[in-house]
């Protein structure tokens, strides 16, 4: 039965090695080629995240042109109110590339008069990695 085990052990960390090999970092590019600016239709950036997965060492990339748009990461409330807080940080110039290091939900808006209330503005879930996971275990 301990050999059984080991077998299991064995095929396991084969198992864990290639996903964590696959695992590659991914850049999401938000909006695609529509890029980062106010939608035609509401909900046009969350339905883009909706199809995609977001994984701890992923980064975002918004693109947009400095002095038309900016990026923000807020709290839930701040996109819920279309608000910053007062410690967050403003990215003015674009293309921003933001790097996705803490697992959970993130928020973004973009800050100029009207934007987010127009949608302008993004909700994802990051997952942690493969790695993290099993540490966790
Ligand atoms: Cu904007």
């Amino acid at each position: 039965m301990a050999y059984f085990n080991l077998i299991m052990l064995v095929f396991l960390s084969a198992v864990v090695s290639a996903m964590a090999l696959h695992a590659s970092n991914s850049l999401h590019m938000v909006g695609d080629d529509f890029g980062w600016r106010v939608p035609a239709s509401p909900g046009f950036y969350n339905e883009w995240a909706s199809k995609r997965s977001f994984t701890v060492g992923d980064a975002l990339l918004f693109n947009f042109t400095t002095g038309w748009h900016d990026v923000t990461e807020v709290s839930k409330e701040g996109y819920d109110q279309c608000k910053l807080g007062d410690s967050d940080k403003t990215i003015k110039d674009g293309p921003a590339t933001i790097h996705l290091t803490n697992a959970g939900d993130h928020y973004y808006m973009c800050s100029y008069k009207g934007h987010c209330l127009k949608d302008q503005k993004l909700a994802i879930h990051l997952a942690p990695t493969v790695n993290t996971t099993l540490r966790s275990l």
